[in-house]
């Protein structure tokens, strides 16, 4: 039997965490989230394995939803800015019809008005938004025992 796989995607400026506005973002890299994860998955049974894309580009992460999501069993993705206006993402994400949990490091509905909204969340099957960067093991954990 072949191993199941989680798609996990971080949008633009992602790649920053960890180096600038800790007070927002913490100080946990990028890179160990993932290792995090990597390990976490890595462990669980049945084990999972992560595919981690990051870019600063909506093309690039269009690409990679088209190329990995339908072979995953579940995109966990924080689209950054992106969450907020990018229809190409979504259309991405609707296409390949993996069901897809949308994370926010911040609390978006307790930022500035123009965070409040995710054109995202309509075609997520679940959010997890402001609980620091914990939320990417949280919906890890759910993503374990969910999906097959
Ligand atoms: O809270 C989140 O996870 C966001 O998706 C982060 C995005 C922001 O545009 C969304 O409204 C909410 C920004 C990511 C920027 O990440 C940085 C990390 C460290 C330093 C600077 C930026």
């Amino acid at each position: 039997m072949t191993q199941r796989e989680f798609l996990v995607i971080n949008g633009p400026n992602l790649n920053l965490l960890g180096t600038r506005e800790p007070g927002i973002y913490g100080s946990t890299t990028l890179a160990d989230i993932i290792a995090g994860l990597e390990a976490r998955a890595a462990d669980a049974s049945p084990p999972a394995r992560i595919v981690a894309v990051q870019s600063n580009h909506e093309g690039v992460l269009v690409d990679a939803i088209q190329e990995h999501g339908r072979r995953a069993s579940v995109i966990i993705i924080n689209p950054g800015a992106l969450s907020h206006y990018s229809i190409a993402l979504r259309d991405a994400l609707t296409a390949v019809g993996t069901p897809a949990i949308e994370v926010h490091i911040s609390n978006i509905h307790a930022r500035e008005e123009f965070r409040h909204h995710s054109v995202i969340s309509a075609i997520a099957h679940g959010q997890v938004v402001g609980l620091g960067v914990d939320g990417y093991r949280l919906a890890l954990d759910y993503c374990l025992s969910t999906f097959e």
